[in-house]
């Protein structure tokens, strides 16, 4: 079998790139190694930059996204029981975010998917690349009890964390950056009305808390815990008390509670791999970076990549420009950085570190007061949360330059960077 591009993965980043592709007419074939339903279960992202949202239109999903996403043009962070909110909208020239689920995202991207006839091979195991440094990679692997080869001009890598394209690259030629955080999110989903018309980011001396919604009458929460802690040691009470306690106490008087219709736990941690490229393979969305769910940064990260990408092979198979090609991962990465710098502040101002002393809590305690009392902080707080722009295609004198001899560069060797905050 011979196509454009291979895919491997079909969450919203590789069903997003499939999508685009397709109404450009170039073939792509997706490859998934988990089911339909199962890609479909998992529960994560809510808040679309603005961005985001028109790459979805741009791909032809956006009419549910408009008829049931919710247009929020700001949000409110609570800090010594008080709410702040952040105006977005007025410090972003009437910018907003959407909140609609990853799993809508997802499911409407399924469907157009199917609608266009493109194929996908979902529940493929032993997927694996061959040739990626080459003018002809493929990729092989067993779909329902048959051995498939499938050649190609390039491969995206949209497996996230724990995909088969990142092992691709010898891991001499990459560097990962890393940091773990001492602690993870307890979410839950109930069919509750959500507490406040606006999310709320709640720091408290306890720990982080995150009121988010779905719609009208689905509420999602999310409370920090240790690392080490268990989703079964976590009756719904137990998770409601927790919450109610961390929020202003108006807010939580408040709270509508109700059964948990999903409860999970997830770790935290910031990682970026340089390059996002190794020959004729790309890395994408979260195969290439994590960041922590605090600044909703990382689906809307996946659809930057996404558009970069896409533009690029726009321009190979229209107008020929296979210059463009190392352009990809220079021109992620700025966005990338910026995006982790802005996860990362966000994380360390609004959650309680273990090892925090007294001067560490005063001093996110006043960093967190300045920025919400100063105009320049509410306005580089805004336009971070809607979304940087999306970077501009570098030219090749550009990437030239950045990858030519005399410019400085560090060793491409595997580093891991785990410790500072
Ligand atoms: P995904 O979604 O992980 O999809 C990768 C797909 O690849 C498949 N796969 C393979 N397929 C073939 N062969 C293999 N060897 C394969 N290995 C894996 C997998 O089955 C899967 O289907 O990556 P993608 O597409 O790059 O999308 C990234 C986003 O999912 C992720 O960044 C966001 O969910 C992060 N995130 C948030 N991002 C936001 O922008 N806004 C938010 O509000 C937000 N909230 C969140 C979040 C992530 C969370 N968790 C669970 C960490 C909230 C939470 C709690
Ligand atoms: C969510 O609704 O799941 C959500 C919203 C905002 C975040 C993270 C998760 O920062």
């Amino acid at each position: 079998m011979r196509t454009q591009v291979v895919i491997i993965g079909a969450g919203p980043s590789g069903l997003l790139l499939g999508q685009l592709l397709d109404r450009q007419g170039i073939d792509a074939v997706i490859v998934e190694h988990r089911s339909e339903a199962h890609v479909l279960s998992r529960i994560r992202a809510g808040v679309l930059e603005d961005g985001m949202t028109s790459l979805l239109k741009e791909a032809g999903v956006g009419q549910r996204l408009m008829d049931e996403g919710m247009v929020h043009g700001g949000f409110a962070i609570a800090h010594h029981d008080q709410l702040r909110r952040v105006d977005v909208a007025h410090y972003t020239q009437g910018r907003h975010v959407t909140v609609y689920g990853q799993t809508e995202v997802t499911r409407d991207l399924m469907e157009a998917r199917r609608a266009s006839g493109a194929l996908s091979l979902y529940e493929a195991s032993e997927v694996r690349l061959h040739d990626i440094d080459s003018d002809a990679p493929s990729v092989t692997l067993v779909h329902q009890g048959e051995t498939l080869h499938i050649e190609c001009d390039y491969i995206a890598g949209c497996d996230g964390a724990h995909g088969v394209s990142r092992r691709s690259i010898p891991q001499d030629r990459l560097s990962l950056f890393e940091k773990v955080y001492p602690f993870g999110w307890l979410g839950l989903m109930s069919d509750t009305p959500p507490v406040h018309e606006e999310l709320i980011y709640a720091r408290h001396a306890d720990g982080f808390a995150l009121c988010s919604m779905r719609s009208s009458t689905r509420s999602r929460y999310y409370v920090q815990v240790n690392a080490d802690e268990k989703v079964e040691d976590w009756s719904d009470d137990r998770f409601w008390s927790t919450l109610s306690h961390r929020l202003p106490a108006e807010v939580g008087e408040a709270l509508v509670t109700g059964p948990s219709i999903e409860k999970s736990i997830a770790p935290l941690r910031s990682q970026v791999t340089e390059p996002m490229q190794y020959g004729r393979l790309f890395l994408v969305g979260d195969a290439a970076h994590i960041v922590p769910p605090t600044g909703a940064k990382g689906l809307n990260l996946a659809a930057s990549d996404v558009s970069v990408l896409y533009r690029i092979l726009v321009q190979v198979y229209h107008h020929g420009r296979k210059d463009l090609v190392p352009s990809y991962s220079p021109t992620c990465l700025d966005r990338v950085w910026k995006a982790v710098r802005f996860s990362w502040w966000m994380t360390n101002t609004l959650h309680s570190f273990p090892e925090d002393d007294g001067f560490a809590q005063r001093m996110k305690d006043i960093e967190l007061s300045y920025m919400l009392d100063s105009v320049a902080g509410l306005a580089s707080i805004a336009e971070n949360y809607v979304g940087l722009p999306y970077g501009e295609l570098l030219s090749s004198e550009v990437v030239n330059k950045f990858s030519s001899p005399n410019y400085p560069q560090e060793p491409l060797t595997a580093k891991k960077v785990c410790s500072g905050s």
